[in-house]
């Protein structure tokens, strides 16, 4: 019971213990019933009825969504929840309370399957608990975002941001702007160099998409795991992979665009014309249809630069007609008419907080504020929904050690201890600031992650301290560190390739300076200057 994460609420040993057998039976609603056999699928364990069954599920409408209760006594379990989302964070768990074994793919022979008997209470503090995946940057095939899922539910993490448009690539299908895979989904090779360096290439073409029915699959394989796909289509800047293959949405006629092959912010924007947002309108429809429920799309918003704007006369004559004042209230305005779209359609938006910092949000809209608390704060104080997203110390593809020894990574440092101490809604905020946030989410770009190895490097154990904080509200106790060790177990044997608490594995080592520049961004002049231009509508960033 002392080993959980995230930790739960309530947590009591009792004397004795339960065992599992190869006829252990589950009874209970079918809703209930299948998420526990899910979670605990390396039990294979059959479905009876309230006879014949050990394990006994009972919904308590009492509950709250996520929530459950989980009595283990010697002869039966008892398992109540309200929901199947409750119903499958009890099992997993009971999954965390078995064997470690209980985390490889087959049960195998030898394992006794017994639990120690106890109580557990058990309902997450914050409702949005994520993990963001940039498949843009370095496409990841669809074998890793189902694992990925699979990593989020032994967590209790419940969203997956699919990051699946940007300057270097458009990662999904349409049947109604087939150039977008066709052309958007691949360049023909990737920067190698640092900034400030003589720009150096690989050579070698990269690319990846996932079809519609891909997407209806990961959909469904995350809803049946308790965690929801948030889609992100970023405009109106990092658009270079849907110009490549559209340059007719652009702002500037007639240029001519290809997927980016380097890093840092493009110029390359959409025009914000009556044209792409019937565009966007079909590629939106394109998704809710693949995916069947899409309570949040996110739109992006960031790092847009709007010069090409102001010089068409085509787009500032649609600024006067609107009558908005300047290319940044222009920037506010075609977000807020894709957002009041996706409202027709049922879904809310999701933005970046450089669209918050724009104004004419609809209030419904949910902000991630990446460039810190302040921001957050304000958009809070605002009435938005805030899912904290900061830099430090939630974006993963920095590195957790100012080390030559650590693989390549943007940036340094964010350490589980830096994860672990986060606060997503501080103290210091006002209580009704504080009720707006409603979780956080974990950032893995991919600029440098190239493949899912590194990805398992990069999220975990940083993911597992995330996952702490976001179920139980606030920073981790210093027991936490205990848990996690014991917790790094069930990763290794389901085959998890994360970074040891001590530092990485000899084949997991950067290779030395060419690979590592220890310094080169420093986390804290990150977040000084990202803070500062929160301060004006303008969100052209420094380049990385
Ligand atoms: C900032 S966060 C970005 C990404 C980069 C990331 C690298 C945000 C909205 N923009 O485009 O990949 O930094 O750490």
């Amino acid at each position: 019971m002392d080993h959980l994460i995230p930790r739960p609420r309530l947590a009591e040993s009792a004397p004795g213990s339960f065992a599992f057998t190869p006829g252990t039976a589950v009874s209970g609603p079918t809703d209930l019933v299948d998420p526990v056999r899910l979670a605990l699928a390396v039990l294979d364990l059959g479905r009876g009825d309230d006879a014949s069954a050990r394990v006994r599920m009972t919904r308590d409408p009492a509950l709250g969504p996520e929530a459950y209760t989980l009595t283990i006594g010697e002869d039966e379990v008892l398992i109540a929840a309200g929901d199947a989302a409750g119903a499958f964070y009890a099992g997993q768990t009971l999954r965390q309370l078995l064997p470690v074994e209980a985390f490889r793919s087959v049960a195998l022979p030898g394992t006794e399957w017994r639990v120690s008997c106890g109580r557990v209470e058990d309902s997450p503090a914050f409702s949005w608990r994520g993990a963001h995946l940039d498949v843009s940057r370095n496409f990841l095939p669809k074998r890793e975002v189902l694992r990925m899922i699979d990593l989020l539910a032994l967590h209790k993490l419940n969203r997956l941001h699919l990051h699946l448009a940007d300057d270097q690539g458009w990662r999904l299908e349409s049947r109604a702007y087939p150039l977008l895979h066709e052309v958007g989904s691949h360049r023909t090779q990737t920067i190698t160099s640092f900034y400030h360096e003589e720009p150096t290439y690989d050579g070698v073409p990269h690319g990846g998409y996932y079809t519609l029915r891909d997407l209806a699959e990961i959909g469904a394989y995350a809803r049946a795991r308790a965690v929801t796909v948030v889609p992100e289509i970023d405009v109106p800047g990092h658009a270079s992979a849907i110009l490549a293959a559209y340059p007719s949405l652009g702002a500037t006629p007639g240029e001519r665009h290809h997927v980016l092959d380097r890093w840092g912010i493009s110029p390359a924007i959409l025009a914000p014309l009556p044209g792409t947002v019937d565009f966007l309108a079909a590629v939106f429809d394109e998704i809710i249809e693949a995916l069947g429920e899409v309570p949040y799309l996110h739109i992006g918003g960031d790092e847009c630069v709007l010069d090409a704007w102001e010089a068409s006369a085509e787009i500032r004559a649609y600024r006067a007609e609107l009558g908005l004042d300047s290319p940044g209230d222009l920037h506010a305005w075609f977000l807020r008419r894709l957002a009041d779209l996706l409202a027709e359609r049922g879904t809310r938006a999701v933005v970046w907080d450089e669209a918050f910092v724009s104004g004419m949000l609809r209030e419904d809209t949910i902000v991630m504020p990446w460039r810190g608390a302040a921001v957050g704060r304000r958009a809070a104080a605002a009435g938005h929904e805030v899912v904290a997203t900061p830099v430090f110390p939630l974006y993963f593809d920095y590195g957790e050690a100012a080390s030559a020894e650590e693989p390549l990574a943007i940036g340094e440092t964010i350490t589980v201890a830096d994860v672990a101490a986060f606060e997503p809604a501080p103290a210091t905020w006002a209580d009704a600031e504080r009720a707006r946030v409603t979780g956080l989410q974990f950032q893995l770009w991919s600029e440098r992650i190239p493949d899912g190895r590194t990805l398992d490097y990069r999220a975990w154990p940083r993911g597992c301290a995330a996952a702490e904080v976001s179920w139980t509200g606030g920073p981790a106790r210093p027991e936490f560190t205990e848990r996690l060790t014991r917790h790094l177990e069930r990763l290794d044997a389901f085959g998890v390739e994360y970074r040891p608490l001590a530092g990485p594995r000899p084949w997991q080592r950067g290779g030395g300076a060419r690979r590592h520049r220890p310094g080169v961004i420093d986390i804290q002049e990150v977040m000084r200057r990202v803070d500062e231009m929160t301060l004006t509508a303008d969100s052209t960033r420094p380049s990385m």
